[in-house]
């Protein structure tokens, strides 16, 4: 039967390293199993992925060395096993309650400390931690998240070319832009350019934030017409094999006043400096101290109301998160965005903001496009 797995870079043998290296944790703590249910650990450790429903559909690693296996509803047996390497599936039928079905396949495990997924949802935990005899209950995402954190060089690769497709649609739709064009229609042309560059889906909802909007960092596109006068602040990605981009420009609607230019002339040299800090052994707070002291010593610091930037990898933001109070050390492997911005309510916002990745000499750019103000 043909096998399409999560990711089709990543092979067998590195979703067998990533379990064994989940093993080894779980022996650590002198754990007995750990549970996930369907999310980006599932996809980390199976290579299938879905969004949970109504229907409890969960992987099961033990820990005393039997094979890991799916528990899956029967309608789902087909999908889950062309998507995986795992070989161990349990189904359970329509109209028969899952929880007893699920008792019968751990019958013979030892099961009293449980590692369950962080995300798992609170009416399959219920019944589960019922169905598995009330055990000792800790979050996976303690097991999961060093080594999700520190990408391979597969991964970096999959991030590196999500990148890559960003930033050529981004590049193939400027000509397009140009006053009275709405910022509805803006994501619209980004979303279908990249997914004609080779994306399998945006990333997550495009922004695209115009005028006075642009003081809003998450601002969803509305009717609303780019402007003559105005900035437009455009927040994007691309997912590539489940792995995503995450870049962000600014631009503007004919010339800029000297007050826009010299506020988006700091946020550039400030994530510039952040990029000087970004390197394997750095702290993560030393990368958004850096970008934040620059806005310091050019008055801006005050209307940068969010942390520097955040991992990148399955999901659009996971650990590290490049915030001032982290003092985690940056591991050859990481890859995170650095993204400085201000915001003056009401007027405009400016944010610039690219993925990198680290090694123990350098940096490199993932998301490469020009971080000059475009004019439009
Ligand atoms: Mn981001």
């Amino acid at each position: 039967m043909h096998v399409s797995l999560g990711s089709k870079m990543i092979s067998v043998v590195e979703y067998r390293a990533r379990c064994s290296s989940l093993l080894g944790a779980m022996q650590s703590r002198a754990l007995d199993l750990t549970v996930f249910s369907p999310g980006p650990d599932m996809l980390y450790f199976s290579g299938y992925y879905d969004s949970p429903s109504e229907r409890p559909l969960l992987f099961l690693m033990p820990a005393d060395g039997s094979d890991a296996f799916f528990f899956v509803p029967e309608l789902e047996r087909e999908h889950v096993a062309r998507s995986t390497w795992v070989g161990s599936l349990f189904d359970w039928k329509d109209g028969t309650d899952p929880w007893s079905g699920l008792r019968e396949c751990v019958r013979k495990l030892r099961i009293q400390r449980v590692a369950f997924d962080g995300s798992m949802r609170a009416d399959w935990l219920l019944p589960l931690l019922k169905a598995l005899g009330d055990p000792f209950p800790l979050d996976s995402n303690d097991l999961v998240r060093p080594l999700r954190e520190v990408k391979s060089v597969t991964e970096v690769g999959l991030l590196r070319k999500a990148g890559e497709i960003a930033g050529n649609a981004f590049g193939k739709i400027l000509p397009q832009l140009e006053a009275g064009v709405t910022e509805r229609k803006v994501a619209q042309i980004l979303e279908t350019e990249m997914l004609a560059e080779g994306a399998d889906s945006p990333a997550f909802p495009t922004i695209v934030a115009a005028g006075a909007n642009a003081s809003v960092p998450h601002h969803l596109p509305t009717t609303k017409v780019l402007k003559s006068g105005e900035p437009v602040v455009i927040d994007f990605g691309a997912q590539f094999q489940h792995y995503n981009s995450d870049m962000t420009r600014t631009l503007f609607v004919g010339h800029p006043d000297n007050e826009f230019q010299t506020a988006y002339d700091a946020v550039k040299v400030a994530q510039a400096a952040g990029f000087e800090r970004a390197r394997a052994g750095s702290e993560a707070r030393a990368v958004d101290n850096a970008a934040r002291e620059s806005l310091r010593m050019n008055s801006f610091a005050e209307y940068f109301i969010h942390r520097t930037g955040h991992g990148i990898g399955l999901q659009v933001h996971e650990h590290p998160y490049i915030n001032f109070s982290n003092p985690e050390k940056l591991l050859p492997g990481v890859c995170f965005s650095i993204e400085p911005g201000v915001y003056f309510g009401g007027k405009w916002g400016i944010r610039i903001e690219d993925i990198v990745t680290v090694t123990d000499k350098e940096m490199e750019i993932l998301t490469p496009f020009d971080r000059e103000l475009v004019r439009l």
